[in-house]
């Protein structure tokens, strides 16, 4: 069933969502979801091919908001539990702590299976066999839900306030609709890990996409405390921030099918989980966590839709040009601009102009800035592409975009890992390619107004410009 207004081409792009995934059937170590009476015709909850409810996950200012009786009953259950009890509200948190892969592939996806089994859990110590997590969009909604400043959904280790919103360069529209159009999935959604990767792969830091960079980040880090740490799951207001990340990539799979990566795909998330009975799940592979309605559920902002299992079309993404500089020089201060000049070489000049493109194929023009160090002090970095850096600001045209940590802060990465950040700068590009030298300039901030941060900012290693081109 099509939802009647929807047109051909979502429809077209709605099929795309299935990429990978079989529709009908759970996959493996999905025991147990979603089969419960719903008895709430309210929430348009409904069933998929093989009588397997599906729940609906609602907006938490509007129709998710009945789920928070149902989650507050569940963590205040989960609080009362021993740590060492697999569904108590720590042992929960530490599944990230030990677990947890960011600024890789695995993020998404990881993520996704997490909530999933969460709320498994939440339905178990609820009682309520409907629950569905509800989602905070922080685009509409850009301060933390007044729901989450009392009782048991309140984290006092916040160091934001209840009128204090997540920042407009970081979750405004413009900026989601741009991450949104991103052809390229690793730049969209972090990089994959090599496949030559044997040990503790899942957490490998391999490139930090838009998504997770920019608003996953940016929130964490704005929110502090446990927000903007490897235990930010014992905020109760991470799981609907992680389920608002995991709408943007439905969102995505509109318009854009996975890709075929198979050392990703076939990847296992091996005893990382719990389900809702507190069992071990041995194994939980990636390629399965593709379709959500095979996982029981869906967003309202996804067609209410039977569809029948489609072969994606799945794209390669094949670097047709780049050029890469080594950073030289001390890092600037914060506050302060680092411009880092990049020579075009005619070949990436040639790709930037208009029509060069292959028939049927898409273009990403990827800027990575690689080796940043987690700085001590809680910090953005904006990235400029062109013009002077004298005066540029988030409001300039020579703006790209602004990236955050996580965690926020040094003292709380165990792994210290360097990261890459990775930004889609096509349409810029575009309009700069005739010159020769093109300066990027990258500027370190502090994260919140009133928040020391001082010294040095950060300073990328090497800066690489890649022109992708995606085909079928
Ligand atoms: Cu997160």
């Amino acid at each position: 069933m099509i939802p009647k207004d929807a047109t051909r081409r979502s429809f077209l792009q709605f099929l795309g969502l299935v990429a990978g995934g079989s529709l009908l059937g759970c996959p493996p170590g999905n025991g147990g979801n979603g089969n419960g009476e719903n008895g709430d015709g309210e929430n348009g909850n409904g069933e998929n091919g093989d009588g397997t409810t599906i729940v609906v996950r609602g907006d938490v200012m509007g129709s998710g908001a009945g789920a928070l009786d149902s989650y507050r009953a569940a963590i205040d259950a989960m609080k009362a539990l021993p740590s060492s009890d697999p569904r108590s509200w720590q042992a929960q948190a530490e599944i990230h702590l030990d677990h947890c892969p960011h600024g890789n592939a695995f993020f998404l996806p990881w993520h996704r299976a997490y909530l999933q089994y969460f709320e498994q859990v939440i339905r178990a110590m609820s009682g309520d066999s409907g629950f569905a997590l509800p989602y905070w969009n922080w685009t509409t909604q850009p301060t933390i839900p007044p729901a989450f400043w009392a009782g048991t959904l309140n984290d006092p280790t916040r160091v934001i306030g209840p009128t204090d919103p997540m920042p407009a360069s970081a979750v405004g529209q413009p900026v989601i609709d741009a991450i949104l159009a991103i052809a390229d999935f690793e730049t969209f959604g972090s990089t994959f890990v090599p496949s030559s990767c044997t040990v503790n792969c899942q957490r490998f830091p391999a490139g930090t996409g838009a998504l997770e960079g920019t608003p996953h980040n940016i929130v964490h880090g704005t929110i502090g405390g446990n927000m903007g740490t490897y235990l930010s799951p014992l905020d109760p207001i991470f799981w609907l921030h992680h389920c608002n990340v995991d709408r943007l990539w439905v969102e995505w799979n509109k318009s854009f099918a996975n890709p075929g990566n198979s050392f990703w795909r076939t990847f296992d998330f091996a005893d990382n989980f719990v389900d809702g009975a507190g069992n071990n799940v041995a194994s939980v592979i990636v390629d399965t966590l593709f379709d959500t309605f095979a996982l029981g559920y869906r967003y309202d902002t996804q067609p209410e839709a039977e569809i029948e299992a489609v072969a994606p079309e799945a794209k390669t993404a094949t670097v047709v040009a780049s050029v890469e500089v080594e950073t030289t020089g001390p890092a600037a201060e914060m506050g302060t601009a680092l411009t880092i000049p990049v020579q075009l070489s005619a070949e990436v000049r040639e790709r930037l102009e208009p029509g060069i493109e292959a028939a049927g194929a898409e273009t990403t023009v990827r800027l990575s800035l690689a080796g940043l160090a987690t700085p001590d002090d809680p910090v953005v970095v904006n990235v400029y592409l062109g013009g002077e850096a004298a005066g540029a600001s988030p409001g300039s045209p020579n703006f790209v975009r602004s990236v955050g940590f996580f965690p926020t802060v040094a003292a709380d990465d165990p792994m210290h890992h360097e990261r890459t950040f990775l930004f889609d700068v096509g349409a810029k590009l575009a309009q700069l390619a005739g010159a020769g030298s093109l300066p990027v300039h990258v500027e370190t901030q502090p994260l919140r107004a009133g928040i020391e941060a001082a010294g040095a900012g950060v300073r990328p290693s090497s800066v690489k410009i890649e022109v992708i081109e995606l085909a079928a």
